[in-house]
């Protein structure tokens, strides 16, 4: 099956070292975690270009609004590599497959959502804008902009309260920064030293507003000063920075230091959501913004390093092709929903609102 392999090759520069011709000469073990973050990007980058076919191919079975993270891949897989399932948090807003897909969703799950299916991760009345995994404190997506933020600091105040050492990385776009809620939530985050990772996810447009014609301070890490906390930006498309920029933020959190702001600037590769023509863009912009893919940087350093030979990443290209292609058809074939479950978790059934 060609198509993940061709939208991944597509962004792929050719690598600009002489490396090993197959996997003999290279060490299986060492690398082997890098190769699994170089996995997990071109994963959730086979995933959102499939979602897209399903989603523009006739007798389209995928309802609703649908985003995609084609582009911003490195900041949730580096997230993934920080994240302890067992205590941290995480809350998006409605561009969430990736960051659900780093944390361990089953593909299939991913799909079944999208596909309206009993099998997602919401029950199939979620949809794109709604992926979560309580279990992995995987807390999902908002489609409110900047709605997710006052949860999040909510979510911090839980874990600062009940001292479990945990972090809550709250996810946002660079729209979201303009929100009321964003000032509300980083102030008491910071007043009250609560484990809160703000993190913005700067693509550079909110839908098709560049940041220019949006945010007054055109620095948006400089949207962080006020609050008492650290702020920067950070390249997002570098995965490597991601990791050791979070990793501070997580440290700081962990010991009670108080919440950080960090700005991930990126690119995504695709619209904003489905029926976007992306007029707001130049095909100039578009090529340069490829020579920087999360995916082709992190490959391309690998196999400098060694870690990575021609026939694995061929490898691994054959195996994510077959996962998708195999997650699609079994996700089709899962059941609906039944009809008498239609308002089933739609409502909290008691109020007041009882917690377990
Ligand atoms: C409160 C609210 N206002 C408007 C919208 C419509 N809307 C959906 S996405 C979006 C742009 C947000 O862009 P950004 O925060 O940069 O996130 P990105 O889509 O780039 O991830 C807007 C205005 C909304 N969902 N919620």
């Amino acid at each position: 099956m060609a198509v993940a392999n061709e939208l991944e090759r597509k962004f792929a520069p050719k690598p600009t070292v002489a490396t090993p011709a197959n996997g003999s000469s290279v060490d299986p073990q060492r690398g082997a975690e890098e190769r699994r973050r170089l996995r997990t990007m071109m994963l959730i980058r086979s995933f959102e270009e499939m979602t897209y076919r399903e989603y523009t191919k006739p007798g389209q079975k995928i309802g609703g609004f649908c985003h995609l993270y084609s582009g911003q891949e490195a900041i949730a897989v580096g997230t993934s590599a920080l994240f302890d399932k067992k205590r941290d948090y995480l809350i998006n807003g409605y561009r969430c497959h990736g960051h659900s897909l780093a944390l361990g969703m089953d593909p299939r799950v991913g799909f079944a959502e999208l596909f309206g299916k009993a099998t997602g991760c919401s029950k199939g009345k979620g949809g794109s804008m709604h992926f979560f995994d309580a279990s992995v404190g995987n807390n999902g997506g908002h489609g409110i902009v900047g709605g997710q933020l006052p949860l999040g600091a909510g979510m911090a105040f839980a874990q600062w309260y009940k001292k479990t050492g945990g972090v809550t990385f709250t996810f946002m776009g660079d729209g979201a920064i303009n929100q009321g809620t964003h000032n509300e939530a980083l102030n008491l985050a910071s007043l009250y030293k609560l484990p809160c990772i703000f993190v913005v996810e700067n693509n550079g447009v909110a839908m098709g507003t560049q940041i220019e014609r949006h945010s007054a301070e055109k620095d948006l890490a400089e949207r962080g000063c006020g609050y008492n906390m650290p702020h920067r930006n950070v390249d997002g498309n570098d995965i490597d920075t991601v990791i050791a920029e979070f990793g501070k933020a997580v440290e700081r959190g962990r010991a009670g230091e108080g919440p950080s702001y960090l700005v991930a600037n990126t690119y995504r590769f695709r619209g904003h959501s489905m029926s976007d023509a992306m007029k707001y863009r130049t095909k100039d912009e578009m090529e340069q913004a490829k020579l920087r893919d999360p995916i082709s940087l992190y490959e391309v350093r690998l196999r400098e390093k060694g870690l990575l030979t021609e026939a694995q990443i061929e490898q691994m290209q054959e195996e994510i092709s077959a996962e998708i292609n195999s997650a699609v058809q079994q996700a089709d074939a899962d059941p609906h929903p039944p009809l008498e479950d239609r308002f089933e978790d739609i409502l909290a059934e008691k109020y007041p609102y009882q917690p377990k």
